[in-house]
């Protein structure tokens, strides 16, 4: 996986993904990431990216030119034409399955923007994906494409170590993780529920399995909807977990 980035601040994004797992994968050659610096594409001697918007307002628009020049200098040494995604509230809202269709990507470019937005001519030239990554505002792209960078490198083989870890966790079959526990035994008088203890590892994964179905009904109850369920386990969930019901 390569990962392209437009920014006005390409050492931010760069500082973001140069640690941990992100780092390592990296290193390792499993993916890589090149920041390029919009403002190294401007024509003027100021080296001015944004000017006033047309028909008056608040804030300043980037401007096409340095922004298609940047996309310019990335797309023209790739075979083929990658996707690229613009970061925006007004997107498509990021979500495990959008990172799991992303990863199967061979380059995929990330476009940040700033201030009031980026000139809607150069958007429709360049832009295949339009993502947020929530209902909220932030100031530039810079973040959701952090964000959407770890998402997706979790899943490029190899770029986990432990080969269940990325299968065996919050989301999987669209239910939350159950409860973890390590040493010791016994903290500040709570004690490790004792069927972790029990070395019957059957018994251990029918209590997680329940585990992610009662905190899902409690906290999630809206991923049950499309959660991958039993028969059993739909029966379990309606008996006890239904709406407003405790276990
Ligand atoms: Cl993807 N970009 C920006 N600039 N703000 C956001 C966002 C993205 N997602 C939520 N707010």
């Amino acid at each position: 996986m390569n990962y392209h980035v437009l920014t006005l601040f390409p050492e931010m994004v760069e500082q973001g993904c140069n640690t941990s797992i992100i780092g390592r994968a990296v290193e390792k050659g499993l993916i890589s990431l090149e920041a390029v610096n919009i403002r190294d594409y401007t024509e003027n001697k100021h080296n001015k990216v944004d000017d006033y918007p047309y028909g008056g307002g608040a804030g300043m628009v980037m401007q096409a030119q340095p922004v298609y020049d940047a996309y310019q200098s990335i797309a023209s040494r790739l075979e083929k034409k990658p996707r690229v995604i613009y970061m925006t509230p007004q997107g498509r809202v990021f979500s495990q399955s959008v990172a799991e269709e992303l990863a199967g990507e061979e380059d995929l470019i990330f476009l940040c923007g700033h201030y009031e937005g980026i000139d809607e001519r150069v958007l429709e030239e360049i832009v295949t994906d339009e993502v947020s990554i929530g209902d909220y505002v932030l100031t530039g792209g810079e973040l959701p494409a952090m964000v959407m960078i770890d998402a997706i490198s979790r899943l490029v083989p190899g770029v986990l170590n432990n080969a269940d870890s990325a299968e065996y966790e919050s989301f999987h079959d669209n239910l939350l993780e159950h409860p973890q526990y390590s040493r010791p035994e016994v903290w500040r008088d709570k004690a490790v529920p004792p069927i972790l203890l029990s070395g019957h590892h059957a018994n251990v994964e029918a209590w997680r399995r329940e585990q992610s179905l009662i905190r899902t009904a409690k906290r999630r109850p809206d991923l049950l909807e499309t959660a991958d369920l039993s028969e059993k386990e739909r029966l379990f969930v309606e008996k006890n977990l239904a709406k407003g019901r405790e276990i």
